[in-house]
């Protein structure tokens, strides 16, 4: 019984050139995914299709449908609502770094494959990418499975989830990257984020089957880059979260949060 599959099978007339060894350039260069090429979308879309067939995709999303990791804000001002909001931005860089990991290890550490982001600040990029609409895989979760479907929950437009306009608790992203406290910035972040997780809807649209849809990884991929932009930039320098203890380790992994404060050391680089 196959566990999982895409939507439409890749085929390998997709693949202009399947599987030719590549130079990888190190650290791994995170692209836009707009720029990628169509070897690029091919070696991803081969990729994703092995971790599905593998049953690693759903080990994965099975990861973030697990509360107890502490890795978001809850909204409901409790203590692991304040925990989640320190350890939102370190705690998903471990997990796209997962990701990115499984996938390069699909294809043998062959092809220098990344997690593309989804950079939906540009206008040209505030729509579900056309090459990704009718990737939508069924991943099994628990005893049952769950096909992806994107339904959006919002009447607001991208553009206007950006200008702050949508919801009066969320600030703009011109807002956010003005922060200048961790807080502040990564407060307003998850909020934005929250927001494009709604407008996307379906499975993007509940934390137990977000990751199920690989519009996901790309989504944060974006985040993660405005993360690192802040961080390198004259406001967010040096400003880290406040973690102590084992609120500081990224379980189920073994990274300790300072260890997250660099990309380099997960081998990537945003171009
Ligand atoms: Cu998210």
């Amino acid at each position: 019984m196959t566990t999982a599959t895409l939507h439409r099978p890749l085929r390998f007339r997709d693949l202009v050139r399947p599987f030719a060894p590549m130079a990888a350039p190190v650290p791994a260069q995170r692209k836009d995914q707009a720029s990628l090429s169509q070897d690029e979308r091919g070696y991803f879309l081969l990729a994703l299709n092995t971790l599905l067939r593998q049953g690693t995709y759903a080990q994965l999303v099975a990861i973030h449908s697990d509360m107890t990791h502490t890795m978001h804000n809850m909204g409901d001002g409790s203590p692991e609502a304040a925990l989640g909001q320190q350890r939102f931005l370190p705690w998903h860089r471990v997990y796209l770094y997962q990701f990115e990991r499984q996938l390069q290890r699909a294809l043998r550490d062959q092809v220098p494959i990344t997690v593309p982001y989804w950079n939906w600040e540009t206008a040209q990029e505030q729509s579900v990418p056309g090459w990704l609409e009718d990737v939508l895989p069924t991943v099994a979760i628990g005893a049952g499975t769950i096909s992806v479907f994107r339904s959006p929950r919002t009447q607001a437009d991208l553009a206007q989830i950006l200008a702050g306009t949508a919801d009066p608790t969320v600030p703009s992203l011109a807002t956010v990257k003005k922060a200048t406290t961790y807080i502040d910035f990564a407060t307003g972040l998850e909020g934005v984020h929250n927001l494009v997780h709604d407008w996307v809807g379906g499975t993007m649209d509940s934390l137990v089957t977000a990751s199920t849809d690989p519009i996901f990884w790309m989504h944060h991929a974006n985040l993660d880059r405005l993360w690192w932009e802040w961080y390198q930039g004259p406001q967010g320098h040096g400003l880290d979260p406040q973690l102590s203890g084992v609120d500081a380790i990224m379980d189920p992994w073994r990274y300790d949060e300072p260890q997250t404060r660099d990309i380099a050391n997960f081998n990537y680089s945003y171009v």
